[in-house]
């Protein structure tokens, strides 16, 4: 593990306390509605971990209109040469980004848009040492990648399209980076090939929720529950934080989407 890869190296990140309204957050599958006390308990734990790494953390206030708000993740992509304010597919979603925008455009110099009519969400987008992998998902439209990929030419950065698996949400939902060239990856999304090239870590089977993780500094946050994929992570020189993820997960959400990081 190179510990100092610059593609998990983070000052900052911001981060949205869930408020009253995640009760209609989407979902895939209803299981209930999600606990907010435990929620926001799992959330403060998430925000002491990202500190706990000397990052500093801008915690934002509950945006009650927007119930999905929480999973900041899909309204940018943080980048050193800027921010892309997104576009989410899901209507619901869409208001998300001006609630955020005045935010980046306070930490940001170059701060671009997707104007549409494609759309993006930051689920869908793994930035890598050497790209920055888009996954064709139902709330990233092909439209949305092209328009991305121009911005992110005029930084120097490859852009690269893959597919996410019918029936996942967001590509990340299915792998997420330990380092700037290993990935963790479900078996169903590295069979398609796309991180040929890459180091590939499985998560255990029955664990496939395990591999929305985040590599943050020196930590690999993951959420709690998945103790075979722990223990390989920990096993390959990973330093592992378990996070209660249980309320997240009713309404499809994991690590990485609970958080931008820059
Ligand atoms: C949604 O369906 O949009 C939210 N309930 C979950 C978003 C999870 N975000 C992410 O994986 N980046």
């Amino acid at each position: 593990m190179s510990a100092k890869d610059p593609s998990c190296q983070f000052t900052r990140a911001i981060t949205r306390r869930p408020g009253k309204s995640i009760a209609e957050g989407l979902r895939a599958v209803d299981t209930g509605a999600p606990d907010l006390d435990l929620m926001l308990q799992h959330h403060a734990d998430y925000v002491a971990a990202l500190k706990s790494t000397g990052a500093q953390v801008i915690e934002l206030a509950p945006a009650e209109a927007f119930p999905d708000a929480v999973f900041v993740e899909d309204t940018a992509l943080c980048l050193p040469e800027g921010a892309v304010l997104m576009r989410p597919g899901a209507p619901s979603r869409l208001g998300e980004v001006d609630e955020i925008a005045p935010v980046i455009r306070r930490l940001f110099g170059d701060v671009r848009r997707i104007e549409g009519p494609g759309t993006i969400e930051g689920g869908d987008i793994l930035t890598t040492r050497r790209e920055v992998l888009v996954g064709q998902s139902a709330r990233t439209s092909a439209d949305g990648i092209a328009e991305l990929a121009t911005i992110l030419a005029d930084w120097g950065r490859a852009l690269r399209e893959v597919r996410v698996p019918e029936g996942v949400l967001h590509f990340k939902t299915d792998c997420s980076l330990l380092d700037g060239g290993t990935i963790l990856s479900t078996e169903r999304l590295a069979a398609s090939g796309c991180f040929d090239g890459y180091r590939v870590l499985l998560t255990a089977p029955g664990e496939e929720a395990a591999a929305n993780a985040i590599r943050f500094n020196d930590l690999v946050l993951m959420a709690a529950g998945f103790p075979a994929t722990a223990r390989s992570l920990r096993d390959a020189g990973y330093a592992v934080r378990e996070i209660g993820n249980s309320e997240c997960a009713k309404l499809d959400g994991g690590m990485s989407c609970l958080s931008l990081r820059f």
